[in-house]
């Protein structure tokens, strides 16, 4: 297949040339050859015992297994057991999170402290935890230990469900679905898919429902909160984003993952002057630091560390023949780059029991000796440099595209209206009079199913014209970051009369990078606090906002998916469905849920068809509100608490990225 074909990403196009001219295969051409099984691809394989797999092909309604199970049931337990499998990781990123606060909290990882005490006070609130009298450290043990009872708790409900909106906490409760403890949710949908427990298609999805949430408002939220305490929350920093972010003259270590605490600890040692002198005393000019995938979204949101791209750069990275190291820990690692370093000079570290790998050096992190160990591995990156062969080196000479990361929920509470009068009126007030149509959240990861970045490209862009605010995270951020969207500028040339207004206003881009795949908790509560503003009804449900994830591969993505519908965000999924199989189930998640919470989940491939119902849902839920009709140029009035000046006096910090 032809490169342009493969990726919109011209970089990612002149690296999967050099693929292909050295005939070194990468999951482009994996995904050429290996056809996706067409039962299992719709839902309708059973795997669950050992009578089978089961393939349920034909009719719905005759279609079944060895055991009787039918087509919906098997559908829903496939997808059941893909929430909990997304929630289990989100999840068990918090809980490393959480005992790293604890240990901090402790004294006992020097390495760490509580960088924003703010944050720490703000979520012992949310947890009830008394903060009076007690020292940053009491109050950080305190918070790590409600956090880590949150998992296995065997009475109660989880502590944040109390931040969503009063409405969806009472719906919640009455379907059954309010998750009591995350381990437990995840465990129990394992034992009801399981041969022989839930028969039921609603009651199956009821219980996925309930896992999701202990991902959104449990795993995920905390694994937010946590990072946020102890490296900082975001505020916007420059940085760029490309493949061609790597330096010829500097040894570049990639770090490449989900989980923020050792590439905290990278970002550290790097700068190390005695670091750095190493560097150069192997011939380097010093170290480059770059991030890839959901661990890349961390350090660049905090610290504007650049970013080579998502999941689909990991190989194209190595092909570029100027990495030393990749560091990598969990989540969305291809194991293909193991046998592919052999082929270059590139050395994969893994760091920890969790993942390991076959042709990788295992260095495990540990957070109580951390900063030494990122010098080691820093070290040992150095170390590598002089084995660089000039021969494959083969950079993308595209020039990485500017950007602006790092909107948190709190900064954009700031921007509009600054520490003490922060608020989301202005927001609100822009959607009442018209002037901001809705709010996408476009998420998710790369597929190399899907042409590269096209549809996060194409719906980013298509949205802003149609004066839709668009927030991002995980890979679906970096597409825009690569495509340079994600600039002020971009508002002016490429937004809609009235969301270009708001953002020259605050002085925003129209699309907001707000960081990692776990951050779309920071969605969940960017939501709530718009529906708690007043104005746009009393709930997340109902509110002109949908969520999209067009080229989703992974669990996760379902996880969130499912709990962005829970929560009441109508959401559409791309790159093909995974309950195609039973037409009730499809029923079930697209017009039986909308009774139930107020929001519907769909798939659809069209890209198309995703603009128009994404539009659709954002009018209709503007109608029901019975506020003003969208109609562009056409506004009313609101007021803005931000003038432009004041908003370019306050600029964007960290220019780390700039670096390059
Ligand atoms: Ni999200 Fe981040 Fe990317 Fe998909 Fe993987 S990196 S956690 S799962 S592929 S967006």
């Amino acid at each position: 297949m032809k490169e342009n074909m493969r990726s919109v990403d011209p970089a990612a196009q002149v690296l999967l040339k050099v693929a292909g001219e050295k005939n070194i295969k990468t999951s482009f051409d994996r995904a050429d050859k290996l056809k996706p099984c067409p039962i299992g691809h719709q839902g309708a394989c059973c795997k669950m015992c050992h009578m089978g797999p089961c393939r349920l092909v034909g009719k719905e309604e005759e279609a079944e297994g060895v055991c009787g199970a039918t087509l919906p049931v098997v559908t829903a337990r496939n997808f059941a057991r893909m929430v909990a499998a997304g929630t289990a990781a989100h999840s068990d990123h918090a809980r490393d999170l959480a005992n790293t606060l604890l240990a901090v909290g402790r004294g006992e990882a020097k390495d760490f402290q509580v960088k924003d005490v703010r944050k720490l006070n703000r979520v012992a609130g949310y947890l009830g935890i008394n903060v009076e009298g007690k020292s940053v450290n009491k109050v950080a043990e305190e918070v790590a230990l409600k956090f880590l009872e949150q998992f296995g708790q065997q009475r109660g409900e989880l502590a944040y469900l109390g931040r969503a909106p009063k409405k969806r906490q009472e719906i919640w409760k009455k379907l059954g679905i309010a998750p009591r403890a995350i381990d437990r949710e995840c465990v129990e949908m394992l034992h009801r898919t399981t041969m022989g427990v839930d028969q039921e298609m609603n009651n199956i999805m009821l219980g996925a429902m309930r896992a999701s949430l202990a991902d959104g408002w449990g795993g995920s939220m905390m694994g937010t909160d946590i990072s946020d305490i102890l490296f900082g929350t975001p505020k916007p920093v420059r940085s760029n984003a490309s493949l061609d972010v790597f330096m010829q003259d500097h040894v570049n270590l990639v770090v490449h993952g989900h989980e923020p605490s050792f590439a905290e600890m990278l970002v550290i040692a790097s700068e190390d002057p005695e670091i750095v002198a190493y560097a150069k005393s192997k011939g380097a000019k010093g170290v480059k630091l770059v991030g890839m995938c959901c661990t890349a979204n961390e350090i660049l949101i905090r610290h504007g560390i650049a970013t080579a791209g998502g999941f689909l750069q990991q190989e194209l990275g190595i092909l570029t023949g100027m990495v030393e190291a990749m560091v990598v820990d969990v989540q969305c690692i291809m194991p293909a780059i193991g046998e592919l370093s052999k082929q270059y000079h590139t050395k994969v570290i893994t760091t920890t029991p969790k993942g390991k790998m076959k042709d990788a050096i295992h260095i495990e992190y540990d957070e109580h000796h951390a900063l030494d160990l990122a010098k080691k591995v820093v070290r040992l990156a150095i170390d590598n440099f002089p084995n660089r062969n000039k021969e494959k080196v083969t950079p993308a000479n595209v020039r990485p595209a500017d950007m602006i990361a790092g909107f948190s929920h709190e900064y954009i509470e700031y921007m509009q209206g600054g520490q003490f009068r922060g608020s989301f009126r202005p927001l609100n007030d822009a959607i009442i009079a018209g002037r901001i149509r809705g709010v996408v959240g476009i998420a998710g990861c790369n597929n190399p199913r899907i042409t590269q970045d096209s549809l996060h490209n194409f719906l980013s862009r298509e949205l802003i014209k149609n004066d839709v605010l668009v927030v991002q995270t995980g890979c679906s951020a970096m597409a825009s970051a690569k495509a340079g969207y994600m600039t002020p500028e971009n508002a002016l040339e490429n937004a809609g009369q009235g969301l270009r207004e708001v953002c020259e206003a605050i002085g925003i881009p129209p699309i907001l990078h707000m960081g990692s795949c776990v951050d779309n908790s920071r969605i969940l509560t960017v939501a709530t606090a718009i529906a708690e503003e007043g104005g746009l009804g009393d709930d997340i449900g109902g509110l002109p906002a949908v969520g999209i994830a067009p080229e989703w591969m992974s669990e996760k993505a379902i996880a969130i998916g499912t709990y962005l519908v829970a929560s009441g965000v109508p959401t559409i999924f791309g790159a093909g469905s995974p309950v195609s199989a039973s037409k009730s189930l499809k029923d079930l998640m697209e017009n039986k849920w909308w009774e139930m919470v107020n929001a519907g989940f769909y798939f659809e491939e069209d890209p198309g068809k995703i603009l128009e119902l994404t539009l659709k849902l954002i009018d209709a839920a503007r109608e029901k509100l019975k506020i003003r009709k969208y109609e562009p140029g056409r506004f009313g009035t609101e007021r803005v608490l931000m003038d432009m000046a004041a908003r370019r006096a306050s600029s964007f910090a960290t220019p780390h990225g700039e670096r390059a």
